[in-house]
């Protein structure tokens, strides 16, 4: 029987060690929450990093078993693989311009080769595993050299590969000292997925700069092969969140923060911590709007989530200091004893928890300065089963391209974001419930298994093609 092997940097679940055991978790991340209602499906496969630094040969064997159960293969790091390869050149060099913030990019040799060598150990990883009739699913920008790993020791095999995060232009890529060897790993592959034409636009065009390679209509010629690349929108699991949103312990967390609450009205805002989330020109923003319009003071307050991530990274780490700062000067600024203008949580919440959030917000504040696809927009989406409540989404997020009935917003541009979220409040209510009724469709309709079968379908046909073309 062919299967399907999920190949990505992080399994869905991370293994955590306490005093006296390990623990299995289900991780945070787009990906994971994503892809994890599916992979489980007719025998398929994940494969990827436990989050865990094994001890011995007999943790390891333990962990791998626990996992198989739940139909994971666990690839090992070391200590110094996920500093280079995770933290270096993953986090700090890819990460930062591939998000347009070229600026916090560092180049550095030692990580590259990390990058190299972990590719190759994810690509032996795989080869054990698959069978010449499996089909392989790499997934984002940690595994950018894997599908070329794997094609050159399988040429037949049928490799996808899909990227989370945005195809920056090519003024970004051709900065990367590593840029030809990037594209031509994910060139290993038989069909490249992005989440907007936009992203797939920059690749083609990058391609054809840095490697002469031309394309029609999606399809690229190597020479020795016709890559194909397309755009596909990943959705969320629609269902989910809406039963999530109707769970008896969502409504009863919800009744408990209304009451703290008050009348108080709530903004919400729920991010990993990231620079390119924008989390610091939202807080701003939300001080214009208390500023401009004094008569939001004690009726309005902001929610905001933030999802410790990649503390290691010193810019995270700055950010996170930043974030504290503005947070603790606004609402020392503008508390009074009976109202507090922001709360700021620095944590993970369970689902159930989240879902009452977003049961709880009239309003969603999603600006990131750029952001693959965003699935927070789509969450809150789902779970306004009476249809009110305000999307307010950033022009630079994916999840714009689709979501059109949000209030769009420029999220450098803090006046905008400001007008936005007054606008947001005032709203009235079947504006709010048409809005958001056309984007509750759209969000529904192309779900998380919309996107993976629309995905696999176009490998599938991509590989028939190859075929037919081989035997002519
Ligand atoms: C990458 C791309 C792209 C957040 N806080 C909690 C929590 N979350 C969950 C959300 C959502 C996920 O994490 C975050 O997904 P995003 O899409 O917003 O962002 P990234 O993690 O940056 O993901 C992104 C995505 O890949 C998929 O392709 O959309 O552009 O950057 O599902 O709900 N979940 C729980 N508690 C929290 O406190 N349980």
């Amino acid at each position: 029987m062919s299967r399907t092997i999920i190949v990505s940097n992080r399994l869905p679940t991370k293994v955590l060690r306490t005093e006296e055991s390990l623990t299995f978790q289900a991780s945070e991340g787009g990906l994971a929450t994503g892809l994890g209602s599916i992979y489980r499906q007719e025998g398929n496969v994940w494969v990827g990093w436990p989050g865990l630094f094994v001890e011995d040969a007999n943790e390891e064997a333990y962990v791998r078993e626990q996992l198989r159960d739940d139909s994971m293969v666990p690839v090992f790091l070391t200590e110094p693989e996920i500093r280079d390869f995770y933290e270096g050149f993953s986090n700090s060099t890819l990460w930062p311009t591939f998000h347009y913030f070229s600026q916090y990019a560092t180049y550095e040799q030692s990580h590259w080769e990390a990058y190299v060598a972990v590719n190759e150990k994810f690509c032996q990883a795989v080869l054990a595993l698959a069978g010449l009739e499996d089909t392989i699913w790499v997934h984002d920008y940690q595994l950018l050299l894997l599908p070329a790993m794997l094609r050159q020791a399988r040429p037949e095999a049928t490799i996808g590969f899909f990227l989370h995060i945005p195809f920056p232009s090519y003024e970004l890529i051709r900065v990367l000292p590593w840029r030809k060897e990037l594209l031509e790993g994910m060139l290993g592959a038989d069909l490249l997925g992005f989440h907007t034409f936009g992203y797939m636009r920059h690749f083609l065009s990058a391609v054809s700069q840095l490697l002469g390679f031309s394309s029609q209509n999606g399809q690229i010629e190597t020479g020795a092969r016709t890559v194909l690349v397309d755009a596909f929108p990943m959705g969320i699991d629609y269902e989910r969140y809406v039963q999530a949103a109707a769970s008896e312990a969502a409504v009863q967390h919800e009744a408990v923060y209304r009451e703290a609450l008050r009348e108080v009205r709530v903004i919400l805002s729920i991010d990993r911590l990231d620079y390119s989330k924008g989390i610091a020109q939202r807080l701003r923003a939300f001080e214009l709007l208390i500023q401009r319009y004094p008569e939001w003071r004690e009726q309005v307050s902001l929610i905001m989530v933030v999802v410790p991530s990649r503390d290691q990274v010193a810019q995270y780490a700055a950010l996170k200091e930043e974030i504290d700062e503005l947070v603790g000067r606004i609402n020392a600024q503008y508390r009074t004893i009976t109202w507090t203008p922001i709360h700021y949580f620095y944590r993970s919440f369970p689902l159930e928890e989240l879902a009452s959030l977003y049961r709880l917000a009239e309003v969603a504040l999603v600006t990131p300065m750029r952001d693959g696809m965003n699935l927070v927009a789509k969450e809150f989406v789902a779970s306004k089963a009476d249809g009110r409540g305000v999307l307010i989404l950033s022009e630079r997020a994916g999840a714009a391209r689709e979501l059109s009935d949000a209030l769009i917003i420029n999220p450098t541009d803090t006046g905008q974001l400001a007008e936005a979220m007054h606008d947001a409040l005032v709203m009235p209510e079947d504006e709010q419930q048409l809005r958001m009724g056309a984007m509750q469709a759209l969000v529904r309709q192309y779900n998380v298994f919309a996107w993976a079968k629309l995905f696999m379908a176009r490998l599938a046909y991509s590989k028939m093609k190859q075929h037919t073309l081989a035997t002519e």
